[in-house]
């Protein structure tokens, strides 16, 4: 995966270069509404640091930063009143996954039914799946 851009809009929007609808902020996350909600409530939490995604965050970022991001989704979602009704997160890493934006996100989407985990998700008949990577 490609070095990390501080011109993506990401690194912008932490920065304050580009607008936001911010929902929390810590030393070390800052959590925002989804400017495409796929769902009542869809927050994304980002890690302060230039980390490009999951991998690059759990490879390079320190205990603090880790521990720093995931309280955030926690502080996030309860802030948002979902923790009754359920919610779930998601963090796309990469060409499989639809990866758009190359600084780490963990979407957290609630606030009614979210149905099955994936699109498409079925198991096929033999129980096996074809890889194409
Ligand atoms: P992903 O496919 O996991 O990389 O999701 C990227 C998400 O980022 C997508 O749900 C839409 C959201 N997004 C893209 N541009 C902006 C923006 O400028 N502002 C906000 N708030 N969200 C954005």
């Amino acid at each position: 995966m490609a070095d990390y851009d501080n011109n993506n809009i990401f690194a912008k929007i932490l920065r304050g270069e580009l607008p936001s609808k911010k929902v929390l902020e810590t030393e070390y996350a800052f959590a925002f509404h989804d400017i495409n909600p796929q769902a009542p409530t869809h927050v994304l939490v980002i890690p302060k640091g230039p980390y490009v995604s999951m991998d690059d965050f759990t490879a390079n970022a320190s205990a603090e930063e880790i521990a720093g991001l995931w309280r955030a989704v926690g502080d996030t979602a309860r802030t948002l009143g979902l923790v009754e009704g359920g919610y779930r997160i998601m963090a796309n890493h990469g060409h499989h996954a639809h990866q758009e934006v190359f600084h780490l996100h963990v979407h957290i989407l609630g606030g009614r039914p979210l149905g099955p985990m994936l699109e498409g998700g079925d198991v096929p008949p033999d129980g096996t799946w074809e890889r194409t990577s």
